[in-house]
Order: structure tokens, then C-alpha cells, then sequence
């Protein structure tokens, strides 16, 4: 099991549909992670976080040139060069990256780091399948495209520093999905990734869903990237999310799902995204989260 973690931080909300989710790295770090994570017996270093400029100072109509409605696709392309070298870097240290968003789109920098040197799958554990382009996006908001971008889906297939060199799409599963939309469907229906809607865990359980999860996300490369949104909680465990959705995962159902992944190799690399401070109440959320982060680096109760 594991090893040691590298904690990165990418505070941005240039993603997402409202601010306040770049202030998440604080209160996750806040929440005691570094401390949840020793208790469980992984040893933690702090990378500190990426160069993320205030929103305010920056433009946010600097659009995506073919559809001009991308919003802050360049200072997403700044991040993500940052967070693929430090997420790479890390790996080839032998620790195991822990990526603490800010929005998903920090996810295209994650997998686009910890795909440079293997070939990888991914389970994306969220209400949302983030299967959006810029041309099919009803918000423009980059936090519903990171999927599309790293796997060069669409008008990404030109967008080089967001593809996700060695990120098989065979090996891609959606957990979790709640709230997609029609274009997104449409993807789902016609491409190789596999993907579990909240009903699918209705009927079969959480285990036997995240289990056949982790055989497919891990079957043929070299390791897995687990991306976690706090909004595939229900929001009644996470309110401090951006995009909540009724329906979701419950607090034993995520634990059960973060101790499987730990028993499954572990992640290669791992994110915890969209937590919003200014939307949470007494920091909950970032606390679940240290404790979901825990159970995915092999922290048992016993
Ligand atoms: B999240 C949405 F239209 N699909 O693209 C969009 F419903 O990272 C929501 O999963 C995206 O929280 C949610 O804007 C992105 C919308
Ligand atoms: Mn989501
Ligand atoms: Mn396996
Ligand atoms: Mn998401």
C-alpha cells in the first residue's frame, strides 16, 4: 500500500459556474488532511499550490477561438501546464499525487501529468459526466468539459495541452451520474468508456459497481487517476459545492467506494475538486473530504 502523498494545490474558479471554489485548497488543508492522511499511516508533503491569479485580474471573455464562449480557456491552459509538471514530477519521485482543486478543470492538468509517463484509466466519481466541448456546453464553463478536453474529444482534439497523452478511453469510468446532458448522453452512448448512473447503485450496490469500476478503469495499464467531485455526494453530506444535485452518494456509500480503490492498488494519482467554502457550513465539506481522501490512501477503521 501506499507510499507517500504530494499535496498540490490548484486554487482556481476560472471553471466554474460561481466563485469561491478557489479558496477549496485552504479549507481542505484546514480540515486536518495532512494530519487524516498520517493516521493512516501515509506520509504527506506539502507542494504548496499552483500560480492561479485572481480571477478579478483577469479577462474572462478570453475566448476559445472558434466558438468565443470558453470562458478563461487561457488561464485554464496556465494552470494545467503547471499542475501536469508537478503531478509528473511527483511520480517520478514515487509519491502519489494529491490534487486538491479549485474547479474540475483543474482535472485536465491531473491527467495530463500523471498520463505523460504511463498509459491510465480513470474513475470519475461525480453527479456530472464533464463530457462537454465548447461547442456543446450550455454554460462555457470549463468545469463541465476536463473529460472531453484530456481525452481530445471534439473541438479539443486540436487543443494539444489539454490531451492526455496515455489516458486510454477504454479504461475511462463514470461513477455516479445524476445530471447529464443531451450531448453528453450522446458521447456516453457512442464512445468506449464505461459509466454507472446513482440508479445503477441503487440496484446493485455501491461495492459490486465501484468493484467492476476499478477491474475496467485498471484493466491493461499502468495505474488509475481517481478523480473525486464533492458534488457525487449527496448534498445533504456535501452542501459546500457549486453544482449540487439531489440524489447522491451517501456518506457510508463514498467511504465504502474510497476503502475499495485503496484495496485496488490504490490510485495512482488523486484529486478532490469542487469543494466551495463560501458555500459550505462549518468547512463539512473539506472535512469530508479529508476523511474520503483517507479512505483512498488505505485508512480502515481497525
Ligand atoms: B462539475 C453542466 F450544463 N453540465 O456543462 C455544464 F449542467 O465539475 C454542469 O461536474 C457542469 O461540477 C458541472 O455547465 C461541472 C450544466
Ligand atoms: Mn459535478
Ligand atoms: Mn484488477
Ligand atoms: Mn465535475
Amino acid at each position: 500500500m501506499t507510499r507517500s502523498a504530494r499535496i498540490i494545490g490548484a486554487p482556481t474558479d476560472y471553471g466554474a459556474n460561481r466563485r469561491g471554489v478557489d479558496m477549496g485548497p485552504s479549507a481542505i488543508r484546514y480540515a486536518g488532511l495532512a494530519a487524516k492522511l498520517e493516521s493512516a499511516g501515509v506520509g504527506t508533503i506539502d507542494d504548496g499550490d499552483v500560480q492561479a491569479p485572481r480571477a478579478e485580474e483577469r479577462d474572462p471573455d478570453v475566448v476559445q477561438p472558434k466558438t468565443g464562449k470558453t470562458k478563461f480557456l487561457k488561464e485554464i491552459e496556465d494552470v494545467s501546464r503547471q499542475l501536469a509538471t508537478r503531478v509528473s514530477d511527483a511520480l517520478n519521485n514515487g509519491e502519489t499525487p494529491l490534487v486538491l482543486g479549485g474547479d474540475h478543470s483543474v482535472a485536465i492538468g491531473s491527467l495530463v501529468g500523471s498520463a505523460a509517463d504511463a498509459d491510465i484509466g480513470t474513475i470519475w466519481f461525480d453527479a456530472h459526466a464533464d463530457l462537454n466541448t465548447p461547442e456543446t456546453s450550455p454554460s462555457g464553463n470549463v468545469h463541465g468539459m476536463p473529460l472531453a478536453a484530456a481525452l481530445g474529444i471534439g473541438e479539443f482534439e486540436e487543443t494539444v495541452w489539454a490531451n492526455a497523452p496515455r489516458l486510454s478511453e477504454e479504461n475511462v469510468v463514470l461513477v455516479g451520474l445524476r445530471s447529464v446532458d443531451k450531448s453528453e448522453n450522446q458521447l456516453l452512448e457512442e464512445r468506449g468508456f464505461t459509466a454507472y448512473t446513482m440508479s445503477d447503485i441503487d440496484k446493485r450496490g455501491i461495492a459490486a459497481v465501484t468493484e467492476e469500476a476499478l477491474e475496467i478503469a485498471h484493466d491493461g495499464v499502468d495505474g488509475v487517476h481517481i478523480s473525486l467531485d464533492l458534488d457525487w455526494l449527496d448534498p445533504k453530506e456535501a452542501p459546500g459545492v457549486g453544482t449540487p444535485v439531489r440524489g447522491g452518494a451517501t456518506y457510508r456509500e463514498a467511504h465504502a467506494a474510497m476503502e475499495l480503490v485503496a484495496n485496488h492498488d490504490g490510485p495512482r494519482s488523486f484529486e478532490l475538486v469542487e469543494v466551495n467554502p463560501t458555500l459550505d457550513q462549518h468547512n463539512e465539506t473539506a472535512s469530508l473530504a479529508t476523511e474520503l481522501a483517507a479512505s483512498a490512501f488505505g485508512k480502515t477503521i481497525l
